[in-house]
């Protein structure tokens, strides 16, 4: 494909390169020569957002440009791909729960597991009470099960166990509790969202308590949070800085939201699959997070 089939008013797809995407967009310069030499405006996006592109990040089909990822995506792609969850625990039989199209679990039992690097479905399983016609391939976010271990696919490692049941613990209302609940749901992970209701707060507010301190009567307000008072350090054990909200996965224990959703993200991201790169498929959306 030569340059100077191209022409300003051009409408194709060109590649964004803060995220690696395509979007559609039109020419409207084209330099002689340089790398990048097709300047593109994003449709529906400000000027500010135009950029010089070179032709393979140029997509529009009857032109025979087919772009190609940018190196960056190439690379997220590649590590997203490249399975980073241990399926070597599931043998032929194995009995699960895996997700099927309709969003629910049904039991099913591995046919075969591939082999092959960078697929993100390698399992074939069958559906128990059905017959083969229905077998489907799957990967780690459609299965649950204990045999599957995955690594944190940032590069650390670190492996979390993705068949355990986690609880989050908060006061009965949203609050800071919200965004984990949320996330985690988002994540299909299973959680006890264990709720601290506290008993009703003594009516009318004493006007003294209005006042400044110290107050005779905040005994009463305290009394209403005891439910979480009064067991947390039996809750958290011995971890440093036991609070509301709280997570407890297996021997892991944290408070603080941000970091229980960074734990969230990481593990989810650690399972491979739809969430694969969750935290960040490039160093630099990593490095934002
Ligand atoms: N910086 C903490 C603040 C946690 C906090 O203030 N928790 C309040 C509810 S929003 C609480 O009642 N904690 C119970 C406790 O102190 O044990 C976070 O972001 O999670």
């Amino acid at each position: 494909m030569a340059l100077s089939s191209l022409a300003v008013g051009t409408t194709l797809h060109a590649v964004y390169a803060a995220d690696g995407e395509y979007y559609p967009a039109e020419v409207v310069a084209i330099k002689k020569k340089g790398q990048r030499p097709v300047k593109v405006h994003y449709k529906g996006f400000d000027a500010s957002f135009d950029a010089f592109v070179s032709l393979d990040q140029l997509k529009n089909k009857s032109l025979g440009l087919t772009g190609k990822p940018t190196a960056a995506a190439a690379k997220a792609a590649a590590k997203a791909a490249e399975s980073t969850v241990d399926y070597s625990g599931l043998e032929r039989g194995h009995k699960f729960q895996v997700k099927a199209d309709d969003g629910k679990y049904y039991l099913a039992e591995v046919v075969t597991v591939s082999k092959s690097k960078g697929n993100a479905a390698p399992v074939k399983v069958h559906w128990v009470g059905y017959t083969a016609d229905s077998d489907v391939w799957v990967g780690a976010d459609s299965i649950r099960s204990k045999a599957l271990t995955a690594q944190d696919s940032v590069g650390e490692g670190v492996r979390f166990n993705q068949s355990s049941n986690m609880t989050l613990g908060y006061w009965k209302i949203r609050g800071l509790a919200q965004a984990p609940r949320v996330l985690m749901t988002y994540a299909d992970m299973k959680f006890e969202n264990k709720m601290f209701a506290q008993t009703p707060a003594p009516r009318p507010v004493p006007e003294r308590l209005c006042k400044g301190h110290p107050f005779p009567d905040m005994q009463a307000y305290d009394d209403s949070k005891k439910c979480w008072f009064d067991v947390k350090f039996d809750v958290m054990g011995d971890y440093h800085s036991p609070n509301l909200p709280f997570l407890i996965d297996g021997d892991v224990k944290l408070s603080e939201t941000n970091a229980i959703l960074r734990y969230i993200g990481r593990k989810a991201a650690a399972k491979g699959g739809r969430l694969g790169s969750l935290m960040g498929g490039t160093p630099q959306e990593v490095a934002n997070n």
